[in-house]
Parts: structure tokens; C-alpha cells; sequence
């Protein structure tokens, strides 16, 4: 199987990858749905929606600043470190990610797609301020600072950059990733459960469009039955071994 895959890999002409929490798992990010995962302990609801912060900005904002912090001593892993090499070999043409946890970039990657934001941005809940907290390197006042954040400008709240449910992904993004995946010969699909949308459609595409996915999961997920390979394991582990 790995065999195959490698293959198959090796001699694509437009790889892409689509990721989710269970790629960062080994470097120590909790995922969502997985046993102990986040939403065993917090509820959607009251910390991941645009309702949730008008009601209640602080346990919105407890939610992500734990996050930010628990990023402070997470590193990339073999398997996003095994993607920028396939980008530097000049076959991965992508990764199209559900984190928000930058660890993509931070290996290196350079053409990556953040669907649903990053831990690092934050922007104005009502006007059109943004910052990005590791370019201001203004992230550790910003942990330190007891307070809900205010917008320089208008004053009113500071918000995590990141799509919450409910809300709509930036349109420009979700198109680019969504081209991408009609010209994708195969996609391989790390560590996600495939529940949420619009994201989880992108390996939908690139089947409807001709192409291959490889899967590699712990176990099986919502892509498992378009997958035409299904790698079981811990994704640090398959990756190594797909470029050996
Ligand atoms: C929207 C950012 C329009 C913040 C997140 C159909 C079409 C379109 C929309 C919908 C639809 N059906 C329902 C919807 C609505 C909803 C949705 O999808 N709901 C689901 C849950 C039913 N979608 C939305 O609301 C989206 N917006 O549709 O806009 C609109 C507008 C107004 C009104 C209505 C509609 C926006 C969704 C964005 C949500 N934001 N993240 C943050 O992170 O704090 S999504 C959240 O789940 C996570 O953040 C993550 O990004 C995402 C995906 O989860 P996974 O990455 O897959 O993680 P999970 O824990 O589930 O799985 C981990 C996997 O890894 C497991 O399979 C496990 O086995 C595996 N694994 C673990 N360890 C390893 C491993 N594999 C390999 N190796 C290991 N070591
Ligand atoms: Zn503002």
C-alpha cells in the first residue's frame, strides 16, 4: 500500500494536500472530535460562533488564548515537514488547511491555504482592522493583557481572525482552494474527520474532476469511501515512510 502510494506520489504533476487537526496531533495540538479532543471539553456553541462572542467575548477569548499559549511550545512534525519537502521538490503544488495552528508555515511550506484563519490573526468586530500578533510580535502583551482586546480605531472588540460556525469563509480563499482541487492529478487527506463543510468538499472535487485520494487517518473518516487509498496510522509516521 505505502509502496503504491509513494509511487503515485512521487510522480504526480499537480499534488495537493488537504489537512485537518489530526496532522498536528504528534506535535502535541489537541484535535476537535477525537477522544479528549476540544469539543469534549468546551461546547461550540458557547466559544466558536459569532453568537457566542456577543454574548460572552471573554470565554471566547479564554478559549483562544489558551490556544495561542499551548502554541508557544508545539513544533512541526515529520508529516508537515515531509509536505515542504514534496513543495521543494516541485510536486506538491498546495496545502489547503483546516488549522488554524500555522504549523504549516512554520515548517516552511510556502504556498499553504488557511481555510479557516490562524491562531495568530485577530481583527475588529466591527470595522475592517487586522493583525497579525507574531508580525506585530505583540503576542506575548496580548496574553498578558487581562482585558477583551479593543480595536485601535473604533474601539469596539477584538476578535480571533478565524471562521467560526455559522459564518462564511472568505470567498477568494475557498475559490482558489476549490480551483486548485479541480487541477489536482491526486490529494492526499491528512488527519481529518471530513464533518465539516464547505472544507470537507474539497476532496469531493478533485474525485468529480479525475482525480486520486489518498487518505491517512488513524481511522476512518467522511472521505474514507471516495478514498482509492486509505493509509491507516499516525500521519508523522506515513509521511516518513511515503518519501524513504
Ligand atoms: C458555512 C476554525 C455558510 C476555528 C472551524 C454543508 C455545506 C456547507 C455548510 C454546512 C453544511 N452542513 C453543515 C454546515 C454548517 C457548518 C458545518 O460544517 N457543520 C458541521 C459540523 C455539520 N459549517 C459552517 O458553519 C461553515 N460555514 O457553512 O458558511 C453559512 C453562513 C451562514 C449560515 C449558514 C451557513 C464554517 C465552519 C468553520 C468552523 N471553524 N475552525 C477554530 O479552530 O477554533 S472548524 C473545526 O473543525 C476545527 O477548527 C477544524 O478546523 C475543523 C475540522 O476538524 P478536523 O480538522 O477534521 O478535526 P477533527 O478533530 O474532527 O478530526 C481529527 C481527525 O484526525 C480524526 O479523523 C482522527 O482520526 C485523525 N487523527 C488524529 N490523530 C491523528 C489522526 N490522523 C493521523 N495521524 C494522527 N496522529
Ligand atoms: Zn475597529
Amino acid at each position: 500500500m505505502i509502496e503504491e502510494a509513494a509511487k503515485l506520489i512521487t510522480h504526480s504533476r499537480f499534488l495537493i494536500a488537504f489537512t485537518g487537526a489530526g496532522i498536528s496531533a504528534e506535535s502535541g495540538v489537541p484535535t476537535f472530535r477525537d477522544k479528549g479532543g476540544l469539543w469534549e471539553k468546551y461546547k461550540i456553541e458557547d466559544v466558536a460562533t459569532p453568537e457566542a462572542f456577543k454574548r460572552n467575548p471573554g470565554r471566547v477569548w479564554e478559549f483562544y488564548k489558551m490556544r495561542m499559549q499551548l502554541m508557544k511550545n508545539v513544533r512541526p512534525n515529520p508529516a508537515h515537514l515531509t509536505l515542504t519537502e514534496l513543495e521543494n521538490m516541485g510536486i506538491l503544488k498546495a496545502v489547503i488547511t483546516q488549522n488554524i495552528d500555522n504549523l504549516h508555515k512554520m515548517a516552511g511550506t510556502k504556498t499553504v491555504i488557511e481555510l479557516h484563519g490562524n491562531i495568530y490573526s485577530v481583527k475588529c468586530s466591527n470595522c475592517e482592522y487586522k493583525e497579525n500578533l507574531l508580525e506585530t510580535r505583540k503576542l506575548d502583551e496580548f496574553l498578558m493583557e487581562r482585558r477583551i482586546p479593543k480595536c485601535p480605531k473604533c474601539g469596539s472588540f477584538i476578535r480571533p481572525d478565524v471562521v467560526w460556525f455559522g459564518e462564511s469563509l472568505p470567498q477568494e480563499t475557498l475559490q482558489k482552494a476549490f480551483k486548485l482541487a479541480e487541477r489536482a492529478d491526486i490529494c492526499l487527506v491528512i488527519g481529518t474527520s471530513g464533518q465539516v463543510f464547505p472544507a470537507a468538499y474539497i476532496p469531493y472535487i478533485v474525485k468529480d474532476s479525475g482525480g486520486y485520494v489518498i487518505e491517512i487517518n488513524l481511522k476512518e473518516s467522511g472521505i474514507t469511501p471516495i478514498a482509492d487509498l486509505f493509509l491507516k496510522g499516525n500521519a508523522g509516521e506515513i509521511m516518513r515512510l511515503l518519501l524513504r
